[in-house]
């Protein structure tokens, strides 16, 4: 592979905590032609689907280019003035823990530091909690219950050198496509063994050697039972358990549970444990089954727990694993961005620790105790508690549980601020004042990936209309507010060498986190800095951490933690029969305001769905493309069935992409209770409880059009394609006129509307034709309608012939739903590959249609069209 040409620059994907390095090359106006870094020890060149797909995302439509208050445009200095007021008037009226910040995991380090530093040095609260409360926050705990600190001792190295990797929780074949790939490499070359456990059937189960699919929440009971019967055989390292303390207590806690509520098999239990048991390298790989849960905290202890126990950390192919979800997940626990945290590892709780911070930041007041996290956050914002509340760079009234009531209290707040990319979110539409932030592309700073290696971000684009940094906002506001000179920056490099001064002295505290080798760095320094793993500091650079058996709490010891199997809050009964679990697909990332822009990512999965399965879809009498609504306490819902026995019975999974823009019936958070871990704080995101029954509307409609449209039904989702949109509908009340709805939808009064009807089976197709071109059409039916939808998304723009049929002509064949992103190819040719050229593998495939054959991420859809071929074929 090629290394980085003259004209390309070196950057770090926006995405997931991977952290890929990427090399961009100008290219038209507003373009970048993004391709893997070879350079960067993350991915070696390697990207997948969606940071390929990045050049398309980086478009001006939709942004947000100017301050807004009140929804009217205006200048800096205005929007400035008012928010450092605001913020000024509600502590000098109500105290410092009358504001709040709710800010993000994907924020730069230098933003992060700088929302840290003005809240809790000079606000004088530690109302700033994350996104990632949402996300990391069990880990954080388990880390510092155990290690005495929030460190991952491992690197991605040990996931090649492993001969056992675990995933817990943890879809890594779509949420961490590269290192997945890793994985995979790793496994052809020795033959590493792969267990998922996941009570869901995932991509990341295709290359799995086992696959423990146990009950929703019951981690702790199944870790629990793995170190009860490592202990029984005689199997913990005695020679390592001199750095550990807890060891009777917890094993005694762990002899005690009864694995039966894991619901695997005494077979499953035996042969997971009879593995771990005779590999030394083991890598426990987990992210949000574990962590998004109330007993998160307690599912990553028991995790630990085994590890220390065995000796399985800080070594070569062996180690917990916890990868961060986004791509400053780890920079942002360093800045100490949580409520209970401080800078730099530093505790919050510690009065040295925060005597220090107090010293370094020469701040006027610094709080004494932990900030409210994130679900008390909006609470207090509901209840008039906070006067003034400035969300950055993440889109709670979408992505927190109990969104409907987030949404309502960020509304109800006197004052929101909110500093986002995009115009028009859920939560923008409520603030009021906008504040457009400069864009992944446009501006420079550093982030931490999974395995702590810091990477530089850099600009490769002009910064468009106002748009500023978020650190730039962040100092105008603490200027604005009367310090001057604690946030006097001009670039983000005086904050990064600030931070990396500060680690220092953490690291004179003997903590984790230290790269005060970095403080001195030049500007230059800094323009080149290459991707580089913490600690960095005159003795150490990088490396795993406890090898050694030396550890963070005051004896130098870790602690193994006595955990029992709790189950999730909600408990399911005759109301709420279902167990709702929620998570991520391949091709988008969280609330879509980026990776919507792309139609080939769109082509994936188009429509937020509800995977139910069989025996439940028959009992409830739904059928395939059916709408199914969903009901909890908290709210309601209504999203597409897909009937799979991915899922258990009892259980749906729903994806948490969809949004007031995009589909508003399937915002999945609205029915998500807020119960959150006693320990962690983090919310259950992924263990609801719901009702389910088949949705049946008077109508169901599919739309294509070259222009944004604007559905007004009680069920609609639209997306992006290469030719414009394409929408599903689907209305309670029948549909008399489908003439008049086509003309509200595509607003295009000039176009000449062709229709077609069959009134006995009370069908509509209209097409609204231009100047001979298709500008839109609508296909409306009594039941889901039947046309080929990837054909028709391709029409619009085209000559119109032939359309009302719904069906692809000889001349057009339909390409079917977009497997592989990448090379944009659909499963129907896939599939009349594999027939008509009688491929026999992904290779094969790879070879015949590109598709697969990049990235990788659709390697396990490609691997399921095989499959089903081969069955149809047996089945002849
Ligand atoms: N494509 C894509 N990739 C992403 C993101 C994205 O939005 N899109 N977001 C990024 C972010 S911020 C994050 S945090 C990561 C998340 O990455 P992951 O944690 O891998 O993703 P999820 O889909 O949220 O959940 C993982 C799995 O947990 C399982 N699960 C649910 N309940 C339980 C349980 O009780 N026990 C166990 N063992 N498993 C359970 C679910 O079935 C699901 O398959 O992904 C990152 N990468
Ligand atoms: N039910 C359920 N809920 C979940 C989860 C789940 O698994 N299940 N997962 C949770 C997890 S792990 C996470 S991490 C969260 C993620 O949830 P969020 O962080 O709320 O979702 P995003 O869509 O990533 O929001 C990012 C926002 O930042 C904006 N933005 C993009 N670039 C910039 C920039 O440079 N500056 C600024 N200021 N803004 C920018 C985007 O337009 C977007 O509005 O969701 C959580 N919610
Ligand atoms: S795996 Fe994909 S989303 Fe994650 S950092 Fe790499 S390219 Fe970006
Ligand atoms: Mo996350």
């Amino acid at each position: 592979m090629r290394g980085a040409g003259p004209d390309e620059i070196r950057s770090a994907c926006p995405y997931c905590g991977t952290g890929c390095g990427v090399l961009l090359r100008r290219s038209g106006a507003a373009g970048l032609e993004v391709r893997g870094d070879p350079d960067h020890p993350a991915n070696r060149g390697r990207l997948c689907s969606k940071g390929l797909a990045l050049g398309e995302t980086l478009g001006l439509e939709g942004r947000l280019l100017a301050p807004r208050v009140g929804g009217r445009e205006t200048d800096w200095d205005s929007a400035l003035d008012l928010v450092a007021g605001k913020f000024r008037d509600a502590v000098r009226d109500h105290g410092p823990d009358s504001v709040g910040f709710y800010v993000s995991g994907q924020l730069l380090t230098e933003d992060y530091y700088v929302a840290n530093k003005l809240m809790k040095g000079f606000i004088g609260s530690a109302n700033i909690d994350t996104n990632s409360r949402l996300c990391m926050a069990s880990t954080v705990a388990g880390h510092r219950r155990a290690f005495g600190t929030d460190t991952v001792p491992g690197t991605y190295e040990d996931l090649e050198e492993a001969d056992l990797i675990v995933l817990v929780g943890s879809n890594l074949a779509w949420c961490h496509p590269v290192l997945h790939q890793r994985v995979l490499a790793a496994r052809a070359a020795r033959g590493t063994k792969l267990v998922v456990i996941d009570p869901r059937r995932t991509a990341s189960c295709d290359q799995a050697d086992m696959h423990l699919r146990l009950r929703a929440g019951s981690d702790v009971a199944l870790f629990n039972h793995l170190l009860a019967r490592l202990d029984a055989d005689g199997a913990l390292d005695a020679d390592y358990l001199r750095h550990v303390s807890g060891l009777e207590e917890t094993l005694a806690a762990a002899h005690a549970e009864d694995a039966s509520v894991t619901g695997l098999t005494a077979e499953e239990l035996e042969a997971f444990c009879a593995l771990w048991r005779r590999t030394e390298k083991v890598v426990t790989v987990f992210s949000q089954g574990v962590n998004q849960s109330t007993s998160g905290a307690d599912k990553v202890n028991a995790i630990l727990n085994c590890h220390l126990a065995t000796g399985r950390i800080g070594k070569p192919g062996c180690g917990p694993f916890s990868v961060t979800g986004q791509p400053n997940a780890m920079g942002g626990r360093e800045v100490g961005g949580l409520a209970n945290m401080l800078a730099c590892h530093m505790a919050l709780e510690d009065s040295r620790h925060r005597d220090a911070v107090q010293g370094f930041w020469q701040a006027p007041a610094m709080p004494q105790q932990a900030g409210l996290k994130a679900v008390d956050l909006f609470r207090a914002a509901g209840d008039g508690r906070l006067k003034a509340l400035w969300i950055i760079h993440t889109n709670p009234a979408v992505t927190m549980p109990e969104a409907g009531a987030v949404a309502e209290a960020i509304r109800a707040c006197e004052f929101t601020v909110v500093s986002d990319i995009t115009a028009a979110t859920d939560t923008a539409r409520l603030a009021d004042v906008l504040l457009p932030a400069a864009a992944w592309g446009e501006k420079d700073g550093t982030v931490t990936n999974s395995d702590r290696t810091i990477s530089r971000q850099r600009a490769a684009l002009p910064v468009p209309g106002q748009a500023r940094a978020d650190w730039q906002i962040l100092a105008e506001v603490g200027r604005r507010m009367g310090w001057k000179e604690a946030f006097d920056y001009q670039t983000p490099v005086q904050i990064f060498r600030e931070h990396a001064a500060l680690s220092g002295i953490a690291g004179g505290f003997g903590l984790d986190f230290d790269i005060s080798g970095l403080a001195q760095l030049s500007d230059d320094d800094y323009a080149a800095l290459k991707p580089q793993r913490w600690p960095v500091t005159a003795q150490r650079q990088g490396g795993r951490f406890f090898g050694n058996g030396s550890f963070y709490h005051s004896d130098g010891k870790a602690r193994m933690l006595p955990v029992r199997h709790r189950a999730p809050a909600a408990a399911q009964g005759r109301k709420y029969p279902f167990r709702l679990n929620t998570g991520r697909i391949r091709d988008q990332w969280h609330t879509m305001t980026r990776t919507a822009l792309a139609p080939r990512l769109s082509g994936h999965l188009a429509e937020p769905f509800a995977d139910i399965h069989p025996q439940d879809a028959a009992r409830l009498g739904v059928q395939p493309a059916d709408l199914l609504r969903l009901r909890s306490p908290q709210g309601e819902a209504i999203l597409r069935a897909r009937i799979t026995a991915d899922v258990q019975p009892g259980d749906l999974f729903v994806p948490i992409h969809w949004t007031g823009e995009t589909a508003p019936s399937a915002r999945i958070d609205q029915l998500v209770a807020a119960a959150t871990d006693p320990v962690s704080g983090q919310p259950e995101s992924k263990a609801a409880v719901v009702a389910a029954e088949r949705w049946q509307p008077a109508w169901y409609g599919f739309a294509v059009s070259c222009r944004p449209m604007a559905p007004q039904a009680e069920y609609w989702a639209v997306s992006r394609s290469r030719a414009g949109y394409r929408a599903e509908l689907a209305g309670q009340d029948p549909l008399a006129d489908p003439e008049a709805v086509a003309r509200l939808l595509f607003d295009l009064p000039g176009a000449e509307v062709q229709m077609m009807t069959d009134s006995r089976r009370g069908i509509a197709r209209l097409a609204l034709i231009q100047d001979g071109r298709l500008m839109a059409a609508l296909f409306t039916a009594p039941e889901p309608v039947a046309v080929s939808r990837s054909y028709l998304a391709e029409l619009p723009g085209s000559c119109a012939d032939g359309v009302l049929s719904g069906l692809p002509t000889a001349d057009r064949p339909d390409p079917g739903p977009t497997v592989c992103a990448c090379f944009n190819v659909g499963a129907n040719t896939i599939l009349q590959a594999i027939e008509s050229d009688g491929l026999l593998s992904v290779a094969e495939v790879g070879a015949a249609l590109q598709a697969g054959s990049n990235c990788g991420s659709c390697r396990p859809d490609i691997a399921d069209l095989l499959a089903r071929t081969r069955f149809r074929q047996a089945a002849e």
